[in-house]
Formats: structure tokens, C-alpha cells, sequence
């Protein structure tokens, strides 16, 4: 096969400013790496925080962002293996793009704790092009007959809610909350939750999100916007009024970190995982101590959480609801994202 040396990519060229739709060289894949043709890519809220430079770690620049990449491997570093990639597979790019593979973190398959790691779209460049390149060792496989549309946000957002999920501790029977489930992560949490066995409450702002959350098996729904006292409408809506056992927290606000112990049930664990800029984790220290809250964060996956999170949408038991748009319309995507105004998630349909 052939591949074109130029190719359309979406770029951010400085720290707060907007892609710039432009032509682009085609990345050649290292030893260890694939070259995906990427067909579809979701848009994660974490891409437009890195378009702003909101966290406090150091941004590649000029970057091309995007790590819900789903496509064709097209060329293959000589040390990939066909078991591992053959050419013409379906494979998946997703924000852990390589790790060092020797640290301490790495040997315990904690690879997104690697102090090494690369992260697509963020440290190297991510999706958002024709052409993405990947780590063989942490690309995802997608079965070929897996939709690339639909499976795109699975690499992001599902996997990094199902591990959540099951940081929380949550069992078949129980309920969590889920702060932000009208989102991209959110709608797709309710999914993984129902198909785990677990109860929800989806806590999230305005009718659209409310229609989407009951359509997808929520048992209730909390609107921030509406509500005069979320927590007590929380606990209200859970077994026996006692809080919810656990609180997936996705709102890339700081309010709901501070409030989320006031609904959890006693011995409950709260789940950390949405990154709003300069917040901060605050409880009261009587609550937490006298009715035994676990504070923890989460963060993406390792490989056998993404085999997993892959497996259950492959089963058919997730269905997330998103919206397509094209490659170009990037900005446009993240004006509605940073307006709050997306239910579920958008992918974008990138020209062949
Ligand atoms: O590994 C990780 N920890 C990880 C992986 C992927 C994404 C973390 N994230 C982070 C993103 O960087 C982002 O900070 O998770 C956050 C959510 O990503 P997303 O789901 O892609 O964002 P979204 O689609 O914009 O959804 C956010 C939702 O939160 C709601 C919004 O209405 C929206 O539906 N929300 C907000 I903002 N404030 C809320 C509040 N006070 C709220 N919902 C309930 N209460
Ligand atoms: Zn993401
Ligand atoms: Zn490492």
C-alpha cells in the first residue's frame, strides 16, 4: 500500500488557541508503533482542556489533540508482530499512547501511573488527522464487526467509567450517583453501570440531558440547575434515603467534589475522575472519619480494563447515545462542549 505524505489535521498551534484545520505531513510509525487511518474519533472534554493549557502539566505544541481514535492499521513498525497488528485490522488510539514499560508502575501493568507516559493528543499527537500513530503494546484491537463510529468514545469515556465503576466498589444491587451523566462519560457510565448490575441516579442540568439519562435505565434524575438542595434531593432518590453507595464524579465543576459526601452513604467510596481546572478535593473531616467515606481518584485504564470495556460494548450492552459531525468542525464542537450544551458525546467523521 501506498501512503500519502501530506495529509488533514485539526492543529492547535498556541497554548488557548483554536484548531486550525491544515495540511500536515503523515507520521511514520517507530519499531514498536502502528499507523492508524483513523475513521472516527470522539471529542472528550479533556481535549479541549488541553486546547486551554488548564492543567498543570506541560502541552506538546504546535499539537494535534483527539485520543478516541478508531480506524484501520495501514503500517506497522518492524517489531509488531500480525498477532499483536496485522495490516487491515481494526485498531483503537487512545489518550495512553506508550509507557516505559520498566518502572515500577509499568511492570504492575499500572500503566497510566508510568511517570513516562506518552498521552495522545497531549504529550504526542492524538487523532484528530487521517493518520495517528500508537504504541503497538497499548493500542486497542477492535473486533471487525464492531461499528468504528460507535466504538470510538468507548476508548476514552467507556473504559475510563467502566474502571471507575469498578474502583468504586459498587455492586450488583447497589446505586451509585453519576455527577455530569448527561455528558460523554456520563451517558456512557449509566451504560456500564446498568450492564454491571448497578442502580443510578444521574445528577446533570437541563430537560435534554433529563430525557437522555431516562432513556438510558437511570431509576432518577437530579437537575443541579433546578434543584434549591442537590443533596438532599440525592439522598431522597436513593435505597432507604441513606445516600447512594458510591459517587462517580464527572462534572468538570468544582461544586459537586465539595458536595458529593454530604449524599454518599456511610462507608460509601466517592470516585474522582472529571479534572475541572484549579479545583480541589475539600470533605469535612468529622463526616468522613465517623461515617467511613472513601475519597479515591481514578484515571483511564490499564490494557485488560480497555479489553473489557471493548468486550461489553462488543457484547451489544452499551448503547450511548452520540452525535456525528466532520473532521472540520472541530471548534464548533468545542463551543457547545464548553457551553454544557452536548447530551452524550460527538464523533467526528474524518474524510478518507
Ligand atoms: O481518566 C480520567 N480521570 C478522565 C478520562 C476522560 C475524561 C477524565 N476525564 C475528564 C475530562 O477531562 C472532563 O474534566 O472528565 C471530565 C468529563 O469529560 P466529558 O464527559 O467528556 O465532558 P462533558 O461531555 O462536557 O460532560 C460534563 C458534564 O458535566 C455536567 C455538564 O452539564 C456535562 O453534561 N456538569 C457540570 I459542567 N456541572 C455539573 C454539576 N454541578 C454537571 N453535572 C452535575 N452537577
Ligand atoms: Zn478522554
Ligand atoms: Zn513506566
Amino acid at each position: 500500500m501506498t501512503l500519502p505524505t501530506k495529509q488533514w489535521a485539526q492543529v492547535v498551534e498556541k497554548k488557548g488557541g483554536t484548531p486550525i484545520y491544515k495540511e500536515i505531513p503523515v507520521p511514520t510509525p517507530g519499531p514498536d508503533e502502528i499507523l492508524v487511518k483513523i475513521r472516527y474519533t470522539g471529542v472528550c472534554h479533556t481535549d479541549l482542556h488541553a486546547m486551554k493549557g488548564d492543567w498543570p502539566l506541560p502541552l506538546k505544541l504546535p499539537l494535534v489533540g483527539g485520543h478516541e481514535g478508531a480506524g484501520t492499521v495501514v503500517a506497522k513498525g518492524n517489531l509488531v508482530t500480525d498477532e499483536e497488528f496485522a495490516i487491515g485490522d481494526h485498531a483503537g488510539i487512545k489518550w495512553l499512547n506508550g509507557s516505559c514499560m520498566t518502572c515500577e508502575f509499568c511492570r504492575q501493568a499500572e500503566f497510566p501511573l508510568c511517570p513516562n507516559a506518552q498521552l495522545s493528543g497531549y504529550t504526542v499527537d492524538g487523532t484528530f488527522q487521517q493518520y495517528a500513530i500508537g504504541k503497538a503494546a497499548l493500542a486497542s484491537k477492535i473486533p471487525p464487526n464492531v461499528a468504528l463510529d460507535a466504538v470510538a468514545p468507548i476508548l476514552c469515556a467507556g473504559l475510563t467509567v467502566y474502571k471507575g465503576l469498578k474502583e468504586s466498589g459498587a455492586r450488583p444491587g447497589q446505586t451509585v450517583a453519576i455527577v455530569g451523566a448527561g455528558g460523554g462519560l456520563g451517558s456512557l457510565a449509566q451504560q456500564y453501570a446498568k450492564a454491571m448490575g448497578i442502580r443510578v441516579i444521574a445528577i446533570d442540568g437541563g430537560d435534554e440531558k433529563k430525557a437522555m439519562c431516562e432513556k438510558l435505565g437511570s431509576e432518577a434524575y437530579v437537575d443541579f440547575i433546578k434543584s434549591s438542595d442537590v443533596v438532599a434531593d440525592v439522598k431522597a432518590a436513593s435505597p432507604e434515603g441513606l445516600g447512594a453507595h458510591a459517587v462517580i464524579l464527572l462534572a468538570v465543576a468544582e461544586g459537586p467534589f465539595q458536595q458529593a459526601v454530604g449524599y454518599v452513604r456511610s462507608y460509601g467510596t466517592i470516585v474522582a475522575i472529571g479534572l475541572p481546572a484549579g479545583a480541589f478535593l475539600k470533605a469535612p473531616v468529622f463526616d468522613t472519619v465517623v461515617r467511613m467515606v472513601n475519597i479515591r481518584g481514578s484515571y483511564v485504564g490499564n490494557r485488560q480494563d480497555g479489553v473489557e470495556a471493548i468486550d461489553f460494548f462488543a457484547r451489544g450492552l452499551i448503547h450511548a447515545p452520540f452525535k456525528t459531525a466532520s473532521l472540520k468542525d472541530l471548534p464548533k464542537i468545542f463551543e457547545l462542549m464548553e457551553q454544557g450544551k452536548i447530551a452524550g458525546r460527538y464523533v467526528l467523521d474524518v474524510p478518507q
